[in-house]
């Protein structure tokens, strides 16, 4: 099984020197996005790492082998591949994509596995998954992954189709800090609000690298959320941002919409009714958080002596 995982040599030589590494996950490429905008996101947000002086490293599944951090046409390959032919990779689907050497996106949970085994830190996404919205048992995988995987993501919170207060209290059972990064208050992924209070507030790479820091020194295995606001001129009030998600949340139920399938059927209805709109917010929010996830994770490396 030695070709089971595969690091591009930019990665492996960067891990190797011990310089700034941030990994990216591959379902915001797969479900998330429409072509051509998954694949211009995806592109800008490793630019986002570089400029931020970190080396980007995309994670997915190629033919059964997991690859860290992506070439050019890997990247292109997997935003054009059509619907459907792509498996949502979670931690459970990650043995069944190798085994059957099945192209393969993987989400937060997947992707903190794979970042954790090699020896990656720090991960920068948009949005992670939780509670769903009247479907308390439709917990995302993504929430028990950081209760017991050393990982640091940085994201904007999640977005309001979920229920936010339920999927607070299921990280706070599963040990995971919520950092808000310059706010106090959770991001609610379009919107800079939630009217939910984080943790702690940080407004410094080097404050966050210290508590990733403090948690290693305790030994301890779970994750840590870093939260960061849409930025400003891409934010949607709370109450637009409600009112789409209520539209859509309650159309999929509607339609039976349920298990994997939600998350990517609710984030292209929201798109849909939004008009493209809430695209701009997406691409915007996820290089700020590449840019972010930069700066903490060369924090890290300077902590690191
Ligand atoms: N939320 C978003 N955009 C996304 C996702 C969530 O705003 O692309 C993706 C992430 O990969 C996340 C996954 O890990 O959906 C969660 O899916 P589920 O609810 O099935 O766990
Ligand atoms: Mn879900």
């Amino acid at each position: 099984m030695h070709n089971t995982i595969r690091t591009h040599p930019h990665v492996a030589a960067a891990l190797q020197e011990r310089r700034p590494v941030v990994a990216l996950e591959s379902t915001v490429i797969t479900h998330g996005l429409p072509y051509p905008a998954n694949l211009e996101t995806a592109q800008a947000m490793e630019e986002a790492v570089r400029a931020g002086g970190a080396v980007p490293a995309t994670i997915a599944v190629i033919a059964g082998t997991i690859h860290v951090g992506l070439t050019e046409e890997q990247l292109a390959y997997l935003a054009r591949r059509p619907e459907g032919s792509v498996r949502k990779c979670s931690r459970r689907d990650l043995p069944l994509a190798l085994a059957r050497g099945e192209d393969a996106a993987t989400t937060v949970a997947g992707t903190m596995v794979v970042a954790h085994l090699a020896g990656i830190a720090l991960f920068a996404t948009g949005g992670i998954g939780g509670v769903h919205r009247g479907h308390p048992f439709d917990v995302s995988a993504d929430l028990t992954e950081l209760g017991r995987t050393p990982v640091t993501v940085v994201c904007s919170g999640a977005k309001s189709i979920l229920d936010l207060p339920l999927t607070l209290e299921v990280l706070e059972t599963n040990g995971v800090p919520v950092i808000g990064y310059g706010t106090s208050e959770l991001p609610a992924f379009f919107s800079r609000q939630s009217g939910l209070a984080v943790d702690v507030r940080m407004d410094t790479p080097e404050e966050v690298a210290a508590a990733i820091r403090a948690r290693q020194a305790l030994g301890l295995e779970n994750g840590m959320l870093v939260t960061v606001p849409v930025p400003e001129e891409a934010a949607f009030d709370e109450q637009e941002a409600e009112a789409l998600i209520a539209q859509a949340t309650a159309e999929a139920d509607a339609a039976g919409i349920q298990g994997p399938a939600a998350t990517p059927w609710l984030l292209r209805r929201v798109s849909e009714l939004s008009e493209g709109r809430s695209l701009r917010a997406n691409v915007a929010l996820l290089r700020n958080n590449g840019a972010v996830a930069a700066a903490i994770a060369g924090a890290l490396v300077k902590q690191d002596i």
